[in-house]
């Protein structure tokens, strides 16, 4: 793996309803992100955070339904443009959320550095909404769908013309909460779901292996976007959009160790922490015990 690492927080909270999430980044700094990374010999440069600009008032855009959206658009334009300059610079690009709707920034910037970027999910929803199947007109429910080009016109070209990413390279593993728009589109457009059934029935171990095989040939990247509501509410509390029966720490813990055995993962983000509904920063040291296994503790 490439063993120098920027790390960009993202203090948003904008594309979701619920405060706290800005606080994210905070959390899982305090939580010891920084140190842990260096304790592995990391070359780690920590960049801070973007500046997001909050609306003074309940933001609703007219047309589209979406919330908070030019505010989400210039925060997710400057992260874009930052993970890009450390791509280019060599650097491997952590971003720390935030609410999800920043993976529309990661994953503009990163793929302007890959013909076919790999994406998994690790998440308990799908993330696919557009602002006409959207049931909350929240935009950390579509990051997934504007990356692939389906969505508001201002999200899905946001840095860079869409797509950004294409269906057969993305892998979602942990679902269990999907609308049924979101349903409609993985059938549509043929994405491959490991949904908590297959983690169940297969085990994680062998969930992460097929998602290995599925993705190493087919892509020249791959972006891991880790919501740590996949994980279960008892052992990640700290989450806006919590769903009972979700992957568990070991699960988690084993897969990022096999994700960081293969080496084939090029760029991280993790998201949704949010301390306000945490219990003693409990979530966002999870997320970091995390981070220690997918950049190589195991292998140290
Ligand atoms: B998260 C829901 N599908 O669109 C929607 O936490 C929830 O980034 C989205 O995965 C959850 O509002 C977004 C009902
Ligand atoms: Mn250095
Ligand atoms: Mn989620
Ligand atoms: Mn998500």
């Amino acid at each position: 793996m490439n063993n120098k690492m920027s790390i960009i927080g993202v203090p948003m909270d904008l594309g979701q309803s619920r405060r706290g999430v800005d606080m994210g980044p905070s959390a899982m700094r305090y939580a010891g992100a920084i140190e842990k990374l260096q304790e592995l010999n990391i070359d780690t440069h920590d960049l801070g955070d973007i500046p997001i600009n909050r609306p003074d008032q309940k933001n609703i855009d007219n047309d589209s339904n979406l919330k908070n959206l030019e505010q989400v658009i210039e925060a997710n334009e400057k992260l874009a443009e930052m993970v890009d300059q450390e791509i280019e610079k060599g650097q491997f690009p952590l971003v720390l959320g935030g609410d999800h709707s920043i993976a529309i920034g990661s994953l503009a910037g990163v793929s302007k550095h890959y013909d076919n970027l790999g994406v998994i999910w690790y998440d308990a929803h799908g993330d696919l909404n557009s602002s006409e199947t959207s049931p909350s007109g929240n935009i950390h429910g579509m990051p997934l769908a504007a990356s692939l080009g389906i969505g508001h016109e201002k999200l899905t070209n946001l840095y860079g013309n869409a797509p950004k990413i294409k269906p057969e390279n993305i892998v979602i593993v942990g679902a269990r909460s999907l609308d049924p728009g979101e349903r409609e589109l993985i059938r549509e457009r043929g994405i491959k779901v490991y949904t908590m059934h297959e983690i169940d029935r297969m085990g994680m171990s062998k969930v992460i292996e097929e998602t290995i095989d599925y993705l190493k040939d087919r892509t020249d990247g791959i972006h891991l976007s880790l919501d740590l509501d996949g994980l279960d509410p008892s052992e990640a509390p700290g989450v806006g959009t919590p769903v009972i029966g979700g992957i568990t720490y070991r699960e988690s813990h084993l897969a990022m160790e096999m994700l960081a055995e293969a080496e084939v993962i090029t760029s991280a983000e993790f998201v949704e922490v949010n301390p306000i509904l945490d219990d003693k920063n409990k979530t966002a040291t999870v997320a970091v015990a995390l981070m220690g296994s997918l950049f190589g503790e195991k292998l140290k």
